[in-house]
């Protein structure tokens, strides 16, 4: 169903998002008024150029993090902070890789080694032959999941191979002048939903203290309980358990980095 209008069409405030719960009425014509968005439980916002919040995605409880194993190179920070992100709004995240055919195998192994033994779900899919569309498509059955990551990383190429049976919202033309390709897309997919979302290239968690962003790398918190001070921030503290762990090869040294570029140089 094609949305024809808002009731009242004022601020973005009353832009329905890809996966809100909207109240609408039918009109004659069979188009539809949407009356009412229901309140929000998650929500997926990213930041313009000038600084400005933006939703992108309402009501998600699976963030399908997209990383492309080339073209673009993995950027993992951008990785490590989706992560976290989802540590911090307590929902649930899965780690897919893309572009196996331009990427390095070893590399390929490694990241999926390295996010596995996070306990994340970590999958490597090509859309081309189809290798773990399926298992992807097992891993959201149920779920209100958004796929998500750097622009060009192949989202829309997966949600396009998953399919999906109906367009239920396209709301970006409502938007100040935006173009379609800039919106979030939603398809409804074994009873519960997929959305499509733009790159997020720009997507921080802002400024964040350490204990609370260490509580979000989910290797450190155990490891960090064993740091000589209490309010260690990891960074050049003496006796250090999380330096210690990444000297020893415990801690990923990626995933350290990440750590740090978050803390000292929030976005
Ligand atoms: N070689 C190769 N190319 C791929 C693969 N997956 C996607 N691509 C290509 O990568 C380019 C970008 O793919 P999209 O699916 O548009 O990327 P996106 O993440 O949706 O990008 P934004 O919408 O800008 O955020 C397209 O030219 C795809 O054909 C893959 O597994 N292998
Ligand atoms: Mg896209
Ligand atoms: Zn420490």
């Amino acid at each position: 169903m094609r949305i024809a209008q808002l009731r009242r069409m004022a601020g973005e405030r009353f832009m329905p998002v890809p996966g809100d719960v909207v109240t609408v009425r039918i009109l004659e014509d069979g188009q539809a008024v949407v009356e009412r968005i229901e309140p929000r439980g998650f929500t997926l916002e990213r930041r313009s150029a000038g600084g400005r919040a933006k939703t992108m995605a309402a009501n998600v409880d699976l963030l399908v993090t997209v990383t492309a194993l080339a073209n673009p190179p993995p950027r993992l920070v951008t990785l490590d902070q989706l992560l976290a992100f989802s540590e911090i709004e307590n929902i649930a995240a899965a780690v897919v890789f893309t572009k196996p055919d331009l990427g390095d195998p070893n590399e390929m192994a490694a990241l999926t080694h390295l996010y596995s033994s996070l306990e994340y779900p970590a999958l490597v899919i090509n859309p081309k032959t189809g290798d773990n569309v399926g298992a992807l498509r097992e891993l959201i059955a149920g779920h209100h999941a958004l796929l998500v990551g750097n622009s060009g990383v192949g989202k829309s190429t997966i949600f396009r191979s998953l399919g999906g049976d109906s367009t239920i919202g396209d709301v970006s033309r409502y938007g100040l002048g935006r173009q379609t390709t800039t919106a979030g897309r939603l398809y409804r997919l074994e009873n519960g939903f997929l959305i499509d979302s733009p790159g997020i290239n720009e997507f921080g968690l802002g400024a964040i203290d350490a204990a609370t962003l260490a509580g979000a790398f989910c290797e450190m918190p155990e490891i960090a309980r064993r740091c000589r001070f209490t309010d260690c921030t990891h960074l050049q503290e003496p006796d250090c358990a999380v330096q210690a762990a990444v000297a020893g090869g415990t801690i990923a040294p990626s995933r350290y980095a990440s750590y740090r570029k978050m803390l000292l140089e929030p976005t």
